[in-house]
């Protein structure tokens, strides 16, 4: 299955190096979880990180959470051996740091045809630099060529605000052009948007504000560093018991044989038109796929 069709209302970093917090993970309520080779990981500690994440992707332990091995760029001495080990025991996606232009994306591909892993194994991409904001166009066009393995942009503010030099504001206010940007990209090329993780995870109160922001900017999930962040992802960017409710209800009302053929109808005092109803048939997909047990 596609991750496209996976829930990923939270997606939970780990650094690989770290044994203990690979093991709390297989209990952990998270949709997704990405086993880190990159910044999370030092220098020293890359063998160990790489070593750990191949037994803990071969190990089957981790139920239904969909895992993504976020690897070192291909610049780097430690990439192509990322890849090497991911074709040992794929994982879903390979999350690619630091891309900058399509050529990036197509090069990190041929990589891993080369390292044998399989088409199925989805590329996800980080949209952390400002040459991939400027390049938005061309990811999301790189989404919808035919064979592409791309699925996903996962936005890093970390490295953007270092980069741009835009200051962190609690609100995220500087932050909302790119945060934008990257789901119109994401919708453009039909791929996942995932939301950038929030540092401060002992502030439920923020945590709670950046969900909200994710969910009402159309991004399917949020990163997230610490497990005590995964509830209220769940919680928030899955649809709400009232949006299920009125998705029904425009699917039953479009579904009424007086309302065959009609592309606009009137539902409680107003219009309704059939793009609604795809949308809505949607949010009962999403609803659907939540309920499905993810971590069990
Ligand atoms: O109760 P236990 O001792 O068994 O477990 C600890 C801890 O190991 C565990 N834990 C985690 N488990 C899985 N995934 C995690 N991300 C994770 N973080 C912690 O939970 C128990 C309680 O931990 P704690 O509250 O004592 O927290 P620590 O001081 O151990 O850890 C805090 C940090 C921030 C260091 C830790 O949460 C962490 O390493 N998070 C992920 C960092 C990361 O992957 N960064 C790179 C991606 S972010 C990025 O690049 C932006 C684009």
């Amino acid at each position: 299955m596609s991750t496209r069709d996976r829930p990923l209302r939270s997606v939970l970093y780990m650094p690989a190096s770290n044994a203990r917090a690979l093991e709390k993970a297989k209990s952990l309520p998270a949709d997704a979880i990405v086993l880190d080779l990159e910044d999370a990981v030092a220098p020293e500690a890359k063998d160990t990180a790489r070593r750990q994440a191949v037994a803990a992707l071969a190990s089957g332990a981790y139920g239904p959470r969909t895992l993504v091995l976020r690897v070192n760029g291909l610049d780097t001495e430690w990439g192509r051996a990322d890849l090497a080990a991911a074709a040992a025991s794929p994982p879903a996606a390979i999350l690619l740091p630091k891309p900058s232009s399509a050529d990036d994306l197509r090069n990190v591909q041929t990589a891993m045809d080369a390292a044998g892993l399989p088409v199925s194994i989805e590329l996800w991409a980080m949209v952390e630099t400002a040459r991939a904001l400027v390049a938005l166009g061309d990811f999301a066009a790189e989404g919808r060529r035919e064979g592409s393995r791309l699925a996903a942009l996962v936005v890093g503010l970390n490295d953007l605000y270092v980069e741009t030099r835009a200051r962190p504001r609690a609100d995220r206010w500087t932050a909302l052009p790119w945060l934008s940007a990257v789901v119109t990209a994401a919708r453009a090329g039909d791929l996942v948007a995932l939301d950038s993780v929030c540092n401060d995870f002992r502030d439920a109160e923020r945590l709670g504000r950046e969900c909200e922001q994710a969910r009402d900017l159309g991004f399917d999930g949020k990163t997230l560093i610490h497990p005590d962040q995964i509830a209220l992802a769940n919680e928030m960017l899955a649809p709400s018991a009232e949006e299920i409710a009125e998705a029904r209800a425009i699917v039953a009302a479009f579904e009424k044989p007086e309302h065959a053929g009609k592309g606009a109808i009137r539902l409680d005092g107003r219009m309704v038109e059939l793009l609604h109803a795809a949308a809505a048939r949607r949010t009962l997909a999403r609803a659907a796929a939540m309920a499905r047990p993810a971590h069990p």
